[in-house]
């Protein structure tokens, strides 16, 4: 599976956990299948209870990921000795969030870490960066947390880490209109991130549809279709230095020689 592997960087000055890094540039690092809705993103997801790893590589800096996507990438040119990285520092989610990431081609010149409890800790690096627009998974953990205040302040977020955050309409699908994941969300009644099966639902709804009937709305590719520029957008985000391509092994080889 390959994935283009976002690149979302620490603003500096480093906060008081990353603090030790110095003059390195550090990165939060988010696994896409989509990297043509990287115009609407809004926020970055971590959860709060995986164990995460920083760790230096090559040409980018230091990446923020869990340990085992770390592991992967060390077979993929992204450390100085294939299958080998150094461990540089081991945080908890719930320490990484409300930090201050610059991210390419999205609006807001600045987005922060919020905490998503349906993250899973097996897939890309654990770290999800947030398109509400198109994503109803990221539009539900984006609504429990502007809707809860106790939410919030469980997790030490602040207002202003959240409310000024809009889905940005940067895609149109036929049917669903410009911000298809609040369509659905509001088509299906979904209550919260935890509404599994009709997060599943609305998921399925809007994937295809989108890949195949999408239009994009901004950017150079204004008015072409997602299915012609994905490559094109993926290009342009490695070129420009926001992101690297990445692979994630099949699971099913995982599971038959273990
Ligand atoms: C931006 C984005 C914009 C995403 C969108 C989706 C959508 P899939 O297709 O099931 O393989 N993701 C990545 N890693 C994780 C994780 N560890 N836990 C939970 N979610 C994760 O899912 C791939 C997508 O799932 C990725 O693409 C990422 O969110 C998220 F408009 O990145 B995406 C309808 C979906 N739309």
């Amino acid at each position: 599976q390959e994935y283009t592997l976002i690149k979302l960087e620490v603003i500096k000055p480093l906060p008081e956990v990353l603090k030790s890094f110095g003059k390195k540039t550090v990165s939060f690092v988010a696994a896409t299948l989509r990297p043509e809705t990287m115009y609407g993103q809004t926020n970055c997801w971590v959860h709060p209870d995986i164990k995460y790893i920083a760790f230096q590589t090559v040409n980018d800096g230091v990446f923020i990921c869990t340990r085992r996507a770390a592991r992967n990438m060390s077979y993929q040119g992204f450390t100085e000795k294939d299958g080998e990285f150094k461990i540089e520092m081991e945080i908890l989610g719930q320490d990484l969030l409300g930090i201050a990431l610059k991210s390419p081609l999205t609006c807001y010149p600045k987005i922060y870490s919020l905490p998503m409890l349906t993250i899973k800790e097996d897939k890309g690096t654990g770290i999800v960066t947030s398109v509400p627009s198109d994503s109803p998974d990221d539009y539900a953990a984006l609504v429990d947390l502007q809707k809860k205040p106790a939410f919030r302040e469980k997790y030490g977020i602040q207002d202003d880490m959240i409310l000024p955050y809009k889905p940005v309409p940067i895609l149109e699908i036929p049917e669903y209109g410009n911000l298809s994941a609040v369509h659905v969300y509001d088509k299906l009644k979904i209550q919260s991130q935890n509404d599994k099966e009709k997060l599943t639902q609305a998921k399925e709804m809007v994937y295809l549809k989108g890949f195949y009937d999408g239009v994009l709305l901004v950017g150079e590719y204004k008015g072409s279709k997602i299915q012609d520029v994905k490559k094109n957008l993926q290009a342009k985000l490695i070129k420009e230095n926001g992101a690297v391509v990445y692979y994630e092994p099949e699971k099913t080889i995982i599971s038959r020689s273990g």
